[in-house]
């Protein structure tokens, strides 16, 4: 790529075809004919800017440098004389007009009181395929519930007549202050939802001291979040390994190099989940039963959006690898995606900093356990063995958390920390920053008023016996419905139809 060859616009717009697709992205001309069938958003799109500079389409969605990690090298053509090229008028399409119109419509901020209500607002202003993304969980979607029930199986005892005028929620979290027992979890595709994407948490992080978990798929590049943090403004890495294990040592190090205070090796996902929302989504306007006839069988395109962007994702990761990520960098390494005592023991006993008990949002293995359920058995398994309590050891939960009450029980349960990830998610996807901001203030007042009500002062505070957790291991009792989330939560679709 020494010398860089620099191309015309009529050059390119002669390859405007399925047979030779070309096309410009960021002032650079790629040959992207092979890469059709595998785009993760199809082929049609692709083909729609094919000849032509498909900058402004590509920008939202993809991290800056989705294109040149994907495409083999020989097919990065050369750079383009923007001068000589027609530019793309870009319309626009009704389905954002009317995504504009559902923007105008949203209820003021003033009008959200609970975490459930971004959820709502998101499902009325984002594009079908972004809710489609964001809300899917795996095959029937057990476990995305579950992780809303099990916290309704944990009822409280709570002490009173303890002087509770002042209560204290804050804390840290792998040494670093936090605001609150909480930090933001990673999600992936940000700009499927917002112009900004997670820079919008970011900014909002900023002003609340609140850590943010920078994903590795998230649609701004790692380095642009981090720019546009404040001064001593601290940030987790969500880690999907690679493959290719130089391109994970050198992000892995960049990270560390740009001060990054926590390595989160997601370990659920070998293999994504099935997301039957967002698989069904492929099919919606891509006139399926014409790529049938024509007798393509394309599996990758059925997969949903983030199937097929994974396959980089390393499935031979394993135990062995722990020591070479503890030589490739001194931050804390914690295991995300544990759910079982017997991991969480290997995983002490690997020498990691801390685990997060998950199961992805229920996006991977359906009817695994929610991990405020794992949590009882993971404490009780390290406390036998006395790896507890550890003050260099910490433990995490996450999926399904959507009030201050749900972050308290976790943390009477042993957990030092909460992460949350869809409703922050939604809350910029509606709001964008004021959004997470606000999302914010509410655990506040809910942590204020929660903790006065059960007589804790200060997170140290929270012992066990404020929780009943005796019904949390049987998944058959009868629970009160939780409407709010009810509401939010939007059943499977079934097989459809083609219109007659
Ligand atoms: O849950 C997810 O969607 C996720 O983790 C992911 C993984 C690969 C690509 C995009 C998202």
């Amino acid at each position: 790529m020494s010398d860089v060859k620099v191309l015309t616009g009529p050059e390119v717009a002669a390859h405007s075809s399925r047979d030779s697709c070309w096309i410009i992205v960021h002032g650079k001309v790629y040959d992207v004919t092979d890469f059709l069938d595998e785009h993760p958003g199809g082929s049609k799109i692709i083909l729609k800017y094919a000849g032509k500079d498909a900058t402004e389409a590509y920008e939202p969605i993809h991290p800056p440098d989705a294109i040149t990690t994907n495409l083999p090298v020989q097919k990065h053509l050369g750079a383009i004389d923007i001068t000589t090229v027609a530019k793309v008028v870009k319309e626009v399409t009704d389905e954002e007009k009317h995504r504009q119109a559902l923007l105008d419509a949203r209820p003021p901020l003033d009008n959200v009181i609970n975490l459930h209500d971004f959820e709502i607002v998101a499902k009325g202003v984002l594009p079908e395929k972004a809710w489609a993304y964001y809300s899917s969980a795996s095959d029937d979607e057990i476990t995305i519930r579950e992780n809303r029930l099990a916290y309704q199986r944990v009822w409280f005892r709570p002490r009173i007549l303890r002087d509770v005028s002042s209560v204290d929620w804050s804390t840290t979290i792998l040494g670093q202050k936090s605001s609150l027992p909480v930090y933001i979890s990673a999600t992936a595709l940000g700009k499927l939802g917002h112009p900004d994407g997670e820079l919008c948490l970011t900014r909002a992080a900023a002003n609340h001291g609140v850590i943010q978990m920078i994903a590795t798929l998230a649609s701004c590049s790692f380095d642009d979040i981090v720019n546009a943090a404040a001064p001593g403004q601290n940030f987790f890495l969500q880690l999907y390994v690679n493959r290719d294990r130089e391109i994970t040592r050198k992000y892995v190090q960049h990270a560390e190099a740009r001060g990054v205070k926590g390595l989160f090796i997601t370990v659920d996902a070998p293999q994504l989940g099935r997301r039957e929302k967002d698989m069904r989504m492929k099919h919606v306007g891509d006139d399926a039963g014409a790529e049938v006839q024509k007798g393509q069988s394309d599996v990758k395109k059925d997969q949903g959006v983030a199937r097929a962007i994974s396959s980089f994702i390393d499935p031979s990761l394993s135990w062995k690898d722990i020591p070479w990520f503890r030589s490739i960098t001194k931050m804390p390494i914690i295991l995300k995606g544990i759910a079982t005592a017997e991991d969480a023991i290997l995983a002490y006993e690997a020498g990691v900093q801390g685990i997060v008990l998950s199961n992805h949002g229920g996006r991977q293995l359906d009817t695994a356990r929610s991990g405020i359920e794992v949590l009882l058995e993971v404490t009780a398994a390290l406390r036998l063995r006395g790896y507890l309590p550890d003050p260099k050891f910490e433990i995490y939960v996450d999926g399904g958390v959507r009030r201050a009450s749900d972050v308290l029980k976790a943390i009477a349960l042993g957990a030092k920390a909460v992460g949350v990830g869809r409703p922050f998610l939604y809350a910029f996807c509606s709001y964008g920053q004021a959004g997470v901001e606000k999302a914010i203030q509410i655990f506040r007042e809910e942590f204020e008023m929660n903790m006065r009500l059960l007589g804790a002062r200060t997170l140290d505070e929270l012992v066990p016996e404020m929780v009943d957790a005796t019904a949390l291991t049987q998944h058959t009792v009868l629970s009160p419905q939780d409407n709010l989330y009810h509401a939010a939560y939007q059943p499977l679709a079934f097989a459809k139809f083609k219109e007659s």
